[in-house]
């Protein structure tokens, strides 16, 4: 009997029993007491992956394996789809038709109606398969409901077959902003590449444009896809690279004072909301959550000796003593600690006995809204491990959590994105269309509720 991908991964970190422990802070949710009722918006869309309010009152959407952005309206579901790409490329769980941002003036009659997107394509089809990444203009036609005029800002980013990142926002500041993950080197079947999060240009590679070190990084360009000039120095070369160190960034949103915040995929504990600076180090793979050494130490499978790596087979329970490890605490630099985690285990946590504890972030989205008490300035995220969105009230100056996280909408189900009815009263969200998931007893689960699909929760005022 073949074994479905996701059970293959799980049995890989060697999870499947040990994940319903009472130990795992991953069982013991803040359950939000607000009511909501739910209701399915559309169905039958391919692995929905962002979702993005729009100005004229539709959902954009990207399918990440249908290569479509198809704008959804939220009223009765109808789909209006504004451009197919003919050119992407997508094999697995993470590639395709990633991000989608829309220009602050789109539909404002200014000559601006842009719309940025994000998405994987093959470098040399029919010669095997290179993966690279490309961040695409288009300018909305109104009359036709459609995306012409493509422009190519970036290309050439490298890409891989797991941890892509890939949000795509433009900020306050008009500039566009796209995360990038650490390819899933150092783990599972990419066990034998190095992680490279930590490695910056330097300028002779800026000027050549080699973007090799983009992995594991957020980046910041000029609409025009070319390198702001306040962008920061680092290692002595400005790049497109904002902040580096990260993992598998999958969620971005601005608060309107300009604050940038991300949701980041940690790996078998330490799932991260951050504010992210310019400059900063997000420590990865050095540091995985808080510089704490609980759980997590860094193995760089890629440099085993005198075994080769390609000899191991990969665990992450069961490290061969070729493989380096580095405590955390070793890591002496500077980093830029996590705003809340999901999550920081006891001391001393098993995680042969007790389970990864994570949520699988993904979408990330700030509810500012005053319309459901007490929720202004929270962000919410996405746990698709889970099953579940996530609420972390951020404090009056926007650079804490207030408390513990609050658990809602939890469903057998991948909740890919998020966004926000500027009403207050409506929150969307997209899943995926396969994969795995937490059922109500943390087992987990493969059958999911509601895939490939746009779900509205609609607050129940009393
Ligand atoms: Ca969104
Ligand atoms: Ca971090
Ligand atoms: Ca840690």
């Amino acid at each position: 009997m073949r074994l479905p991908a996701f059970i293959l991964k799980a049995l890989a970190v060697g999870i499947i029993a040990s994940q319903t422990s009472p130990d795992n802070p991953r069982n013991h949710h803040n359950v939000g007491p607000e009511r909501f009722t739910m209701r399915v918006v559309a169905g039958a869309l391919g692995n929905p992956w962002e979702i993005t309010w729009g100005p004229d009152g539709y959902l954009w959407v990207t399918e990440r394996s249908a290569f479509r952005v198809t704008r959804v309206n939220p009223a009765d579901g109808s789909k209006h789809v504004a451009v197919t790409l003919d050119d992407a490329y997508q094999s697995v769980d993470q590639d395709g038709l990633l991000g989608l941002a829309l220009h602050p003036d789109l539909l404002k009659q200014r000559g601006r109606d842009y719309v940025y997107i994000a998405y994987t394509h093959d470098v040399d089809p029919g010669q095997g398969v290179t993966r690279n990444l490309r961040v695409r203009q288009y300018t909305y036609d109104r009359s036709s409901q459609s995306l012409k005029a493509p422009i190519d800002l970036l290309d050439g980013l490298p890409a891989w077959d797991d941890h892509g990142g890939g949000r795509l926002i433009v900020g306050p500041d008009g500039k566009l902003y796209l995360s990038r993950g650490d390819h899933g080197a150092n783990w599972l079947a990419n066990a034998c590449y190095p992680i490279r999060s930590q490695e910056l240009p330097s300028a002779d590679e800026v000027h050549a444009r080699d973007w090799s070190k983009y992995q594991g990084k957020i980046l910041r360009l000029n609409l025009d896809g070319s390198i702001p000039d306040d962008n920061p120095i680092l290692n002595g070369a400005r790049s497109h690279i904002y902040s580096y160190g990260h993992r598998n960034p999958q969620g971005l949103v601005f608060a309107k004072n300009g604050t940038l915040y991300s949701a980041e995929h940690g790996p078998s504990t330490d799932d991260e909301l951050n504010l992210i600076a310019a400059g900063g180090n997000y420590g990865w793979p050095l540091v995985a959550g808080y510089k704490d050494d609980r759980s997590y130490a860094y193995s760089n499978w890629s440099a085993s000796s005198p075994e080769p790596c390609a000899t191991l087979k990969f665990s992450s329970l069961n490290i061969p003593a070729s493989v380096p490890q580095t405590k955390e605490s070793s890591f002496t630099g500077e980093f830029v600690a996590p705003l809340v985690t999901f999550f920081t285990v006891p001391p001393g946590y098993s995680l042969r006995d007790s389970g990864t504890a994570t949520i699988a972030p993904a979408g990330l989205d700030l509810y500012t809204s005053k319309k459901i008490p007490g929720w202004a300035d929270s962000l919410l995220v996405t746990g698709m491990r889970t099953g579940a969105i996530y609420r972390a009230k951020l404090s009056r100056d926007g650079r804490h959590v207030d408390g513990e996280p609050f658990e809602y909408f939890k469903a057998a189900t991948r909740y890919r994105d998020i966004a926000i009815n500027p009403d207050g009263l409506h929150i969307y969200a997209s899943t995926d269309d396969h994969g795995a998931t937490m059922g109500d007893r943390g087992q987990t689960a493969g059958v999911l509720a509601n895939p490939g699909a746009i779900l509205e929760f609609t607050y129940a005022v009393k």
